[in-house]
């Protein structure tokens, strides 16, 4: 598959020459495509039958049982955040984020536009990278943050209620790719890469000159949701990770080149990692020495090659992961183009910024060969790396020291095991990897192409989650699942790291609009079933306890502008009711204590009945109700 020609001399060892397989150039790029890679360091190879059986972690959850783990799944361009049990892999809810949702009304309802813009200017959107809020290096299980690559957007969800509590346009720049967490002293900023670099000011008067072309490193405020403050790197950026010191992160840049075109992006060799001084930004944020553009408030420092606040370490060859070692120590950047991953030892990170390395790559400690199309690298707690191979189809176990010791020129051999996985895999996720408490039990792999592994379903083929089982020396796969465009990530938590609520809470700032618009209506939610003129505006008051809407009726006129608030009276867990206006585009949940509330325009004159269109009662199909509109 790889001609001789295409194969290009890297590093794999301190003094250089690579051993097996070099950097991919164009050519033996093309044609890869789809291709899987047989490998030729397999070890294992047992059936799924005989791997299931020997599996040490018991992967069958049976009915009535509950998961261990958390999953959450990025949706990709479906736009959605889904929550998985693990290792069940069965799907138990899915987050409406950045689509349209027709069940909960995510898209459609005031509370979710109130999060979304009013003026609802994207139905779309490209999520990513799903990352839990973290308290010295733990999950803490209040908030999930996930980037829109599509809309260049970062959201947050609440853990407690699962629902998605704030949206922020990352201004001057373009698709939020990469998205990861502070994770010491706690989660005060989400660090997210935007991908593409830009013409600055991008007005359109100068759009050849590559010179006022750039982009920018983005940290956005955990709490606040507001930019903090943005940095203009060289290159572009993809992926991003932060240390456990609190004072790095760092990003991978595939095109170093600053190239516009695919055969431009691969003509270094090398790109880089470059690493962001986390404290002397917040200083010169504080002490006020940054610059503004355009319209926006956002601080934006020059971080470009030269400033106090980066350095750029080589890195070869179109590099994509970043990801941190659960034991602090170390940045690995996974190499995609060339068959490394490169390993950035954080302790020496001080002494690059204080200006005692001879270059760059000192801080370099190893750099392990381990395949065709290294994409991400994930960690088990016990001193092992798992890298994704894309081009193999492989996931690569390699052991950390091991590595360090072999690029120091010590016979050792640092590759634990090659598993095949179906196919092409992108992001691996052990769980609790991107914390303190790696636990070593469980490996996803997140393969993009399923092709023969599921019954057909046309040419549109799901991708496919693979559950692993890195409990013991060798990996075990025992699950194939199925999903839907396209979980690029996911994040694995202990259960007891989440707390959810059963019922909302009266006071929830999730209606917190609701509730200000009642009270200036002199309306209490809890009891009123009323109709309130304003103009042409009503505001429609209900509330409902299974199987009733306590107002079965309501008059308007046609051309009114109405909003139905409904409010659910039932205590009860689970039971949950919908409001679907019939012919209106109008549907939305309730669940219990919750105020949820629709606008829409009553157009139409005559009879349009409502309808409660979650199942909540065996009288649920008589949970109706019908708008009278008088022709105007
Ligand atoms: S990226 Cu998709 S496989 Cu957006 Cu983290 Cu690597
Ligand atoms: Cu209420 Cu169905
Ligand atoms: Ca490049």
């Amino acid at each position: 598959m790889t001609k001789k020609d295409d194969i290009v001399q890297g590093e794999g060892t301190k003094s250089g020459g690579l051993s097996r397989r070099g950097f991919l150039g164009a050519t033996a790029l093309a044609g890869i495509g789809g291709a899987t890679g047989l490998g030729s360091l397999v070890m294992t190879r047992e059936s799924f039958a005989a791997a299931a059986e020997e599996a040490r972690n018991n992967y069958v959850v049976h009915p009535g049982e509950l998961d261990e783990y958390y999953g959450f799944w990025s949706g990709g361009h479906s736009g959605e955040v889904r929550v998985m049990g693990v290792p069940s892999m069965r799907e138990l809810m899915r987050i409406p984020v950045f689509n349209v949702d027709s069940a909960t009304g995510w898209g459609i309802t005031n509370e979710s536009k109130d999060v979304l813009g009013h003026d609802n200017t994207f139905l779309n959107g490209d999520a990513h990278h799903p990352h839990v809020s973290m308290t010295d290096g733990r999950y803490d299980g209040k908030y999930l943050f996930i980037n829109d690559k599509a809309n260049t957007r970062v959201a947050r969800i609440r853990l407690d209620i699962m629902k998605c509590d704030k949206i922020t346009t990352v201004p001057n720049v373009q698709a939020i790719h990469g998205l990861r967490l502070q994770k010491v002293p706690k989660t005060n900023y989400v660090f997210c890469n935007a991908e593409y670099v830009i013409p600055h000011p991008n007005e359109g008067s100068d759009m050849e000159n590559m010179e006022n072309h750039f982009t920018m490193f983005n940290a956005i405020d955990a709490e606040t949701m507001e930019v903090a403050f943005q940095v203009i790197v060289d290159g572009n950026l993809d992926n991003t990770d932060a240390d456990y010191t609190g004072r790095y992160a760092c990003s991978t840049c595939y095109n170093s080149e600053k190239a516009l075109d695919l055969a431009g992006t691969m003509r270094n060799d090398r790109d880089w990692a470059v690493v962001f001084h986390i404290e002397r930004i917040e200083k010169a944020v504080k002490d006020g020495s940054y610059k503004t553009i355009g319209d926006s408030k956002v601080p934006v420092l020059d971080g470009r090659k030269g400033s106090d606040f980066t350095r750029y370490i080589p890195v070869p060859k179109n590099p994509h992961g970043l990801n941190t070692s659960p034991d602090g120590k170390y940045f690995m950047a996974a190499g995609k183009l060339s068959p490394t991953v490169t390993i950035i030892a954080i302790d020496k990170l001080d002494d690059l910024f204080a200006g005692n390395l001879n270059e760059e790559r000192d801080v370099v400690v190893g750099e392990p060969e381990l395949g065709l199309g290294p994409l991400h690298t994930t960690f088990d707690g016990r001193g092992n790396a798992y890298t994704t191979l894309f081009i193999d189809s492989q996931v690569a176990k390699w052991n950390i020291e091991d590595a360090i010791r072999h690029y120091n020129g010590e016979q050792v051999d640092y590759l634990r095991q090659k598993l095949d996985v179906h196919y092409q895999p992108g992001h691996n996720h052990a769980s609790l990897t991107e914390s303190r408490d790696a636990d070593g039990k469980w490996l996803v792999v997140l393969s993009k192409f399923s092709k023969d592994r599921f019954l057909p379903v046309g040419p549109l083929h799901p991708e496919n989650d693979q559950l692993i089982d890195i409990s013991g020396e060798e990996m075990k796969l025992v699950h194939d699942g199925p999903t839907f465009a396209e979980p690029h990530d996911c994040i694995l938590v202990r259960r007891d790291q989440i707390q959810t609520k059963k019922i909302y809470e009266r006071d929830d700032p999730f209606f917190a609009s609701a509730r200000e618009q009642a009270e200036k209506d002199g309306i209490t939610l809890e009891a009123d079933n009323k109709v309130i003129r304003d103009g042409n505006k009503v505001r429609v008051y209900m509330t409902s306890i299974a199987p009733q809407f306590m107002l079965t009726e309501f008059k308007v006129k046609q051309g009114d502008e109405v909003t139905v608030y409904v409010t659910n009276l039932d205590t009860i867990e689970d039971v949950t009711h919908g409001f679907c206006m019939v012919n209106h585009g109008v549907s939305m949940e309730i669940s219990p204590q919750q105020t949820a509330s629709v606008t829409f325009t009553a157009d139409k004159p005559g009879v349009h009945w409502y309808y409660c269109n979650w199942f909540c009662h065996a009288l649920h199909m008589e949970m109706v109700g019908r708008m009278l509109v008088e022709k105007a």
